[in-house]
């Protein structure tokens, strides 16, 4: 679903959409309606929450104006003072001081890690330091510039020819502004019926195919109609997809097919609660809330440092990764120490590959973090409907294309969670013994999402006070659709076929059907950062004995430890079953286990494309569910760090070739969390919510259940809030 995003961030792009967009997000009094969501720092003003919290108050003191922030631990991002220094710094090193270029990523470049490990609160933050993406001419440079002595202290230069960074907004900009301007364009547009004054443009990414496209930056635009409804996704003009040229601001190709496919009409297409003029026949629902009356039981200090119950993390937006949790530790329930269970988290790649042949669909392989950013493309979250009203929301802190500050305010939030469910229980028949007990599982959420274009992706990392750390994606959103010259099966040739292909899922309309891989980079590090990775197979044996036991075939559990990156590269198999489990060999339970935390697949999917189709090379990190890689700070973008047009030789798929050992060392867990996507009916005009995650549950890490002792819910502790049947 990402993808879209593609399209549609780009389209989003004000012209045509950004004032209307705007204008139903300030309906529901969320933000002032004062301009693009995305302009630069000094123009915008912190979001207005009506009816939440406000947090800037009593209940966080610690949280202070964005721009008078200061840095106070080794991974907090930089600041505006920060950033503009940098923007300083690089406009007087050559050869950026004869022509400013422009920035596609400037963040934090993180201490080492033995640095930040070593660090405690009331220590001198070590050295300041940024990691730019600038591109000039053509080339992209990286730069890294120290903010102490004002220094560059390393520039690399890279061709076009190795993939190029993230896209910037102006670049789509600039991209439809060429579009907009060819009259071979708008005649084929008016020819199609459709007024200029209708047009919403999106502008997907190219991917890779061979040697047409390369040598030069370029963006695919395709186009819809939003006559009669602001949900244009579902009106595209079929088969139009004009390449652009970014850097040289020309078209390259106008791929003018379909034309005899009509616009799919606008009707039942808005999903605005204002124009739904009937709800749906179910009993509506009473309000429903969480209470604290007594506040938070969390605590974000120094503007980044989560602490609650058991758990301690680092949490920062990022406008690559979306939010990033580090340093998360958990509190040994017997002796109360902080121990360390992941250095570093986040998603590092998403791979959204569409499944349809024609001209304009084939490209649709989007690689959203690498091309677009999920930090980038995420937006103020919706207060009460996207996070309840508990929550404590963060903003991020990103560089425009300028090099100047922006703010994406209320990215982020966190919160409580209390979903009903039972953290423990067990009872008795009374008669034995008198035991009904029985904990209710509150847990602690922290949340963004991104909006990548036409798909929302809901990014979750929730914390268990029994030290389960879960992931979770959910997409939302809008699916991709494309017109049909039907109207429904019935009139298709594909009527009563067993083929199936891409369903319908409103007249004239198709949802291709296509798989979304979000790719997650986990360091881990369990009580320390030398750790194993330890496959535990679960094997049938069926040698028993004669006569020793009525049973034929057992299952029984064999240990074996991954010496090289070879031996963890894992494609998950239902009926060969192993689990997962991350190990510090040094380190064991009272009972002689090691200590570990096991890795938990939900449900997931696997990509089947060649390993050689050009979308599957360049996503060749979804080729296995896990990997394991030594740790190294220069690996951490799954896709590549330049993978805009990537060809795929920078991949996790190619760093594990190298096979390096990984026994007892510093390493790091990738996941792949996989959907395959064949739209309904039910995904039309947006589609409900699909989940799926991933746990990290630990194992032998605690000498028992942690929380054997924690507290029951009693009537006299809760809010009073009786349901008025039950009462
Ligand atoms: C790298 O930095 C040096 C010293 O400031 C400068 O002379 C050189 O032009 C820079 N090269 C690039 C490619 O930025
Ligand atoms: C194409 O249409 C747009 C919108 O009406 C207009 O601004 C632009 O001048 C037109 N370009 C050409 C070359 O006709
Ligand atoms: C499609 O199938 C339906 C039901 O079997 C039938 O009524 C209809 O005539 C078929 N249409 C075509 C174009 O074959
Ligand atoms: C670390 O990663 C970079 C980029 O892949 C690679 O060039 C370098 O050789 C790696 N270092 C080690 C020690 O593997
Ligand atoms: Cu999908």
């Amino acid at each position: 679903m990402v993808t879209d995003r593609g399209d549609c961030l780009r389209s989003i792009l004000f012209f045509v959409f950004a004032a209307l967009l705007l204008f139903a997000v300030s309906k529901q009094g969320l933000i002032q309606p004062k301009g693009p969501w995305w302009l630069s720092f000094n123009n915008v003003r912190k979001v207005k929450l009506t009816g939440a919290v406000q947090h800037t108050g009593a209940m966080f003191p610690e949280f202070k104006n964005l721009a008078n922030q200061i840095p106070l631990h080794p991974l907090d991002p930089l600041t505006v003072q920060e950033i503009n220094r940098v923007r300083e710094i690089l406009v007087s090193h050559q050869p950026f001081s004869a022509s400013f270029p422009s920035i596609h990523s400037l963040e934090l470049d993180e201490p080492e890690k033995d640095t930040v490990l070593s660090w405690v609160k009331g220590d001198p933050l070590p050295p300041r330091k940024a990691f730019v993406i600038a591109y000039l001419n053509g080339q992209t440079h990286l730069v890294t510039v120290d903010l102490g002595s004002g220094q560059v202290t390393s520039n690399v230069t890279v061709p076009g020819s190795s993939g190029y960074p993230m896209v910037t907004t102006e670049d789509l900009i600039s991209a439809l502004r060429v579009v907009y301007s060819s009259g071979e364009f708008n005649k084929t547009v008016e020819g199609r019926g459709v007024k200029l004054s209708d047009l919403s443009c999106l502008t997907p990414s190219t991917g890779w195919f061979g040697p047409e496209e390369e040598g030069r930056r370029v963006v695919k635009v395709t186009c819809c109609s939003k006559e009669g409804t602001p949900n244009f996704y579902m009106r595209p003009i079929e088969g139009l997809v004009v390449t652009v040229d970014i850097d040289n601001q020309e078209i390259v190709k106008i791929s003018d097919t379909g034309r005899d496919i009509p616009i799919p009409p606008a009707k039942n297409t808005d999903y605005r609660y204002v124009v739904q003029k009937e709800s749906p026949k179910m009993q509506p629902l009473n309000p429903i809330s969480i209470e604290q009356p007594l506040g938070p039981s969390f605590r974000v200090e120094d503007g980044h440092i989560v602490r609650w119950a058991n758990w301690r993390f680092h949490l920062k937006a990022d406008q690559r990764a979306g939010m990033i949790i580090s340093h998360a530790k958990v509190q040994d329930s017997e002796t109360g120490e902080f121990r360390s269970v992941m250095y570093k988290g986040f998603p590092s790649e998403l791979f959204v590959p569409y499944m349809d042949l024609d001209e304009g669909w084939y490209f649709k392989t989007y690689m959203d973090a690498g091309e677009f950013g999920l930090g980038e493309t995420a937006m103020p979250l919706v207060p009460l409907n996207d996070c309840p009203r508990n929550s404590y929301y963060m903003d991020g802190l990103f560089a425009s294309v300028d090099g100047k500050p922006f703010v994406q305010p209320n990215m982020i939030c966190i919160f409580e969670k209390y979903a009903g469910d039972i953290n423990w229980r067990h009872s008795e028949v009374p008669i034995i013994v008198d035991a009904r007990e029985s904990r209710p599982k509150v847990t602690l959420v922290a949340r963004m999402v991104a909006t990548v274009g036409n798909y929302d992706y809901i990014f979750d990392w929730e914390f268990q006070t029994d030290g389960l750390i879960r992931a979770q994606v959910g997409l939302s959103g809008m699916i991709l659709v494309k017109g049909s010259p039907y109207e429904n099966l019935y009139q298709s040739p594909k009527n009563n076929t067993k083929e199936m292909s891409s369903p319908f899922v409103s007249e004239n309309v198709i949802g291709v059907i296509h798989d979304h891989y979000i790719t997650y980079y986990l360091d881990m590090d369990i009580d320390g950062s030398d750790n194993s990775f330890l496959k535990v197979h679960l094997e049938k044996e069926r040698t028993l004995p004669a006569g020793k036991s009525p049973r034929k075939s057992i299952m029984k559990a064999k240990r074996q430890v991954a010496v090289t990156e070879e031996d963890a590269r894992i494609k998950l198999k239902l009926y060969d079953p192993f689990e997962f489990h991350l190990i510090n060999p040094s380190k064991r339970s009272r009972l002689g286990n090691p200590v570990g935390y096991k890795l938990v697949p939900h449900g997931t999917a696997a990509s089947l494309l060649d390993h050689d189709d050009p979308p599957q090379l360049r996503a060749a990190f979804t080729n296995n569910q896990i990997w394991v890689t030594p740790y190294n700070r220069s690996e951490q973008w799954a896709g590549g760090l330049l993978s805009y047009q990537s060809k795929g030789d920078d991949t996790l798929a190619t760093w594990s070739e190298r096979n390096r050992p990984i026994e007892n060392r510093d390493i790091t867990l990738w996941y792949t969390l996989g959907f395959h996507h064949v739209p309904c009916q039910e995904d039309f005009p947006v589609m409900p919510t699909v989940s799926s995650g991933f746990d990290l549950k630990p194992v032998n890490f605690f000498q028992r259940n942690p929380i054997i002792a924690a507290k029951p819910n009693l009537q006299e502790d809760l809010p009073i809030c009786w349901s008025r049947q039950l009462h």
